[in-house]
């Protein structure tokens, strides 16, 4: 019932305002000298873990075990301590403890903890909490998003998604005009990079063709590539309308989890990345990932051939 996702939301951010104190804690900390303890682990040399990350999971997956009877749990550092996580119908917390641990240990100050829940595989709330930043995203499914701090009422005190500064963004008819998102990712294998090389390029380079100024405003070059470092917070750029576009392929469910409410609720769309039809399980659990924000057209929605001109330069 509406109810007891607004329970859940709650829960959400009570996880929230556990977990925000000690990612601050340790991005404070992390230049003083037990640093060198920072990193537990370097197996890929770009795929970082610290103990901060596993600490915050393990006191997020303890509180959801005493206060969420019955209620699974899928985490990044759970999944990668060797433990089988497989989505349920089960009301099913996904979470990323630090989302852009990368970011964390270089104090870059776009972390957030991302959590997730969903019932019948179908992500329904999400709760991103950005502790450097004191930024607090939640969206219930049919509810809408929001923004606020930690310790505002989201409803009352916080800002609807998405932003207008006074006013809406224009509709996005192409990539022409779009800041776009997107991430090398930790997988560095030159047969994963060059395709996202490729699509980056198709994204910002110029083609001869483009040249008449009537083709480039159909089918022109982006206005910009940004890379956040975390699939999370990027996704918050789009659901707020300050990127246009999000587009990886390779993070995982506890990255986006959270987030696909979010931007939905907030008018954009996420779709698969490779254009795959797709259920909202398949999609979660899919690891391509595109997101278009909302840009109120006379329909008010997000429009068809944006997303369709998206997906048709990123795929290789
Ligand atoms: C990271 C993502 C980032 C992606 C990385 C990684 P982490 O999550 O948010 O966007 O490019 O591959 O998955 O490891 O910082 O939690």
């Amino acid at each position: 019932t509406d109810a007891q996702l607004i329970s859940y939301l709650e829960f959400g951010i009570h996880l929230a305002q556990l977990a925000g104190p000690v990612i601050s804690e340790g991005f404070h900390k992390r230049f003083s000298p037990e640093r060198s303890a920072l990193l537990v682990k370097q197996g890929n040399t770009v795929d970082l873990v610290t103990e901060w990350d596993q600490k915050v999971e393990k006191m997020v997956r303890s509180e959801i075990a005493g206060k969420m009877k019955g209620h699974a749990f899928i985490g990044e550092e759970t999944v990668a301590g060797g433990e089988e996580c497989d989505l349920t119908d089960l009301p099913t917390w996904i979470v990323d403890p630090i989302d852009g641990t990368a970011n964390f240990v270089h104090g870059f100050p776009f972390v957030a903890i991302s959590i997730g829940l969903t019932i019948n595989q179908e992500p329904v709330v999400g709760v991103i909490y950005n502790p450097i930043l004191n930024q607090l995203f939640t969206g219930i499914k049919g509810h809408g998003a929001y923004l606020s701090k930690i310790d505002e009422d989201p409803w009352k005190q916080g800002r609807r998604l998405p932003l207008s500064y006074p006013h809406a963004p224009p509709p996005l008819t192409s990539l022409s005009m779009a800041l776009v998102s997107s991430e090398y990712g930790s997988y560095r294998q030159t047969d994963v990079i060059d395709p996202k090389v490729r699509s980056m390029r198709n994204l910002s380079a110029r083609d001869p063709s483009e040249l008449s100024p009537r083709r480039a405003t159909a089918v022109g070059h982006a206005h910009g590539i940004r890379a956040l470092g975390t699939a999370a917070l990027s996704m918050m750029a789009v659901a707020q309308g300050q990127l246009d576009v999000y587009w990886e392929v390779g993070p995982w469910e506890w990255d986006v989890c959270a987030a696909i409410v979010i931007v939905r609720e907030a008018g954009g769309v996420v779709v698969d990345a490779c254009a795959r039809e797709t259920t909202d399980s398949q999609l979660l659990m899919g690891r391509r990932y595109l997101a278009v924000r909302a840009c109120c057209n006379e329909e008010g929605d997000t429009s068809p051939e944006a997303v369709k001109a998206a997906q048709e330069k990123i795929i290789q």
